[in-house]
């Protein structure tokens, strides 16, 4: 059987349990240790003897231990290929994996600026200020390509051709994490809006959405519940 190491409040481990879940693919989970004080400290031997990055997700299949969301999708499609994750043709393909990408690194970028929110303020209040002044800044280029993506979507069902992919999967992790961390609303951007919605009403995204909830409810005071 599978086995995930994951986070609870890991962007990057939900995206691949969204993926089992999808491919309805039986595993086991272990999550690792994670408070806002500490943040991974101290690491999972697991994670440690798998990932030279130190970080989660890690899936280990016998004597086979992977890390990497995306590297982990490509193993999960190869296995499972059915329903697929990734479109038909070469050229979707390679368009469906950039925009995987962009949700995981570019459009991640301005979000790293909103997790702070997530902390007990700074004890120094210099420190503290800079940190709410980045994370406007942010919300403001959030913004920008919430406009852009809204327009991409706007009159598709997914992102890449006609069913769900790895860049649905992505966006919809990285754009829950703008909204758990009060980033800006969806409703303004009604195509993109609809697609989240679509996407919530999957088991596999609600089941992902709902845990994260409950686990910032107990990790995360500083959200205001
Ligand atoms: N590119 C990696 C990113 C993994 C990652 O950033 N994991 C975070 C949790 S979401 C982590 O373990 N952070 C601890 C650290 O970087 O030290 C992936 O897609 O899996």
């Amino acid at each position: 059987m599978l086995k995930l190491y994951l986070g609870a409040l890991s962007l990057f481990s939900r995206k691949v349990e969204i993926a089992l879940g999808e491919k309805n693919i039986p595993y086991e989970r272990e999550f690792v240790a994670f408070t806002q004080e500490k943040g991974y400290e101290p690491r999972h031997p697991a994670v440690l003897a798998a990932n030279p990055k130190r970080q989660v997700p890690v899936l280990v299949d016998g004597d086979l231990a992977l890390y990497d969301s995306t590297v982990i999708f490509e193993y999960l499609e190869e296995l499972y290929p059915g329903p697929p994750l990734y479109p038909a043709s070469p050229q979707d393909r390679a368009r469906c994996r950039l925009l995987e990408l962009d949700a995981d690194e570019i459009l991640f970028a301005p979000v790293r600026n909103l997790l702070f929110r997530t902390e007990p303020p700074h004890a120094d209040p210099a420190i503290h200020a800079g940190r709410i002044a980045a994370g406007l800044a942010a919300e403001e280029s959030l913004k920008e390509r919430f406009a852009g993506l809204d327009r991409r979507v706007a009159g598709s069902i997914f992102f890449c051709g006609t069913h769900l992919t790895v860049a649905d999967i992505g966006l919809f992790m990285t754009i829950l994490f703008t909204q758990r961390l009060k980033g800006p609303a969806l409703d303004p951007y009604p195509g993109l809006a609809a697609w989240y919605r679509r996407l919530l009403g999957r088991p596999a995204f609600a089941k992902a959405a709902a845990e994260i909830a409950a686990a910032d409810r107990e990790l995360s005071p500083a959200l205001g519940g």
